[in-house]
């Protein structure tokens, strides 16, 4: 999942998520599959058109595959776009330990809505104790890795692309809940979603777009701005790995007298969470094996304080068209950063009532 942090899943061909599948529009496929689990398993082809013998779920379109046994899925590709598959077995704990993948085809006409670069990944979440490695099965709402592919910020690759590409990012959510994928710099489209590519009449423009569970959404834009823009989650617990959730609030409590009687006792206790939390971002803590810091990753300019479902889109000048190696971090032109303030500060509106002031013309100072 990331650098310090296995976990032990099952999946496809020895990965999770499994191998993408690619395809073109009209081509017939024969997949074979062959079930090395300990129980009987099947794949659901979700979003393809296909007929109902092959449609993967167990027991209502065939029998389960009995462990140790292959099985052959057969059908034509009839329509091309964004799909997935995941079991229709045991369903719950079998994509709670990670088994899904993505299954995209492309339009027979290289012509219909070409891209130069096309990304693709799978939302999962995963419930996995500090110092284990597998996932506890029966979670339904408190899940702590949250994961794109599998993997977990700062171990989830970088979206490189060329300054001028079209760009497609296509994203599935099997996890239970949804999620607002953000991303920053841009305004994009939504073109494709798992039952087709969306007409231009019908679509409109976003900056985030929420990933129902068990739908898959693609967006494009034009990658005309230049630089670093992030790309997360935006539920803020979602860029957090391995979170607690029974944290209880400090914000204000000063601590500094009970922070001197426990280091009597412990002399490198550190009072957490009376400013906030973003302290979390640069201390390291002590943790358990195999896990990862809640808040964690460094950008140029400091600790990013992010996990879980985070990523880096970096636009450039001069990417070739099969690369998609880090470029590293951008460097802002001079002018273009945000800087500090030193001078006097002008006058400034300023509200010290609990009702609702509208602000007067001119910002003037209040109370
Ligand atoms: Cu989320």
């Amino acid at each position: 999942m990331a650098d310090g942090m296995i976990a032990r899943l099952w999946g496809y061909n020895g990965q999770s998520t499994g191998p993408t599948i690619e395809a073109v529009e009209g081509e017939r496929v024969r997949i074979y599959v062959t079930n090395r689990l300990p129980e009987h398993t099947s794949v659901h082809w979700h979003g393809l058109i296909l007929p109902s013998g092959m449609d993967g779920v167990g027991g209502l379109s065939h029998p389960g595959i009995p462990p140790g046994k292959t099985f052959v899925y057969e059908f034509d590709l009839i329509k091309s776009g964004t799909f997935m598959y995941h079991p229709h077995a045991d369903e719950m704990v079998q994509m709670a330990m990670g088994m899904m993948g993505l299954f995209i085809v492309h339009p027979r006409d290289p012509a219909f809505m070409p891209v130069d670069r096309d990304f693709a990944f799978l939302l999962a979440a995963y419930d996995i104790d500090p110092g284990t490695y597998i996932p506890r099965v029966a979670e339904m709402t408190n899940f702590n890795m949250w994961t794109w592919n599998s993997r977990i910020f700062p171990d989830i690759d970088p979206l490189v692309v060329n300054k001028g590409d079209r760009v497609r990012v296509r994203c599935g959510n099997l996890t239970m809940t949804n999620h607002p994928i953000h991303m920053h710099g841009y305004d994009f489209q939504v073109t494709c979603t798992d039952g087709g590519w969306v007409p231009e009449s019908a679509r409109w423009p976003e900056v985030s777009i929420d990933i129902p569970v068990g739908a898959m959404r693609a967006y494009e834009f034009d990658a005309i701005h230049e630089g670093d823009w992030a790309i997360h989650c935006h539920k803020s617990h979602h860029t957090m790995n391995a979170m607690g959730h029974d944290i209880p609030t400090f914000i204000g409590a000063d601590k500094s007298r009970l922070t001197q009687m426990i280091r009597r006792q412990q002399p490198g206790y550190m009072p957490m969470g009376t400013a906030g939390m973003a302290d979390m971002g640069e201390m390291s803590m002590e943790i358990p094996e195999n896990t990862v810091p809640m808040m964690t990753g460094w950008g140029p300019h400091g600790p990013l304080e992010m996990g879980g479902m985070f990523s880096v889109v970096k636009v450039r000048e001069g990417i070739d068209r099969d690369d998609y190696s880090d470029p590293g971090w951008y460097d802002n032109p001079p002018g273009t950063q945000a800087y500090e303030w030193t001078g006097e500060l002008p006058e400034h509106a300023y509200n010290t009532s609990p009702k609702t002031v509208i602000t007067p013309r001119g910002g003037v100072r209040q109370g």
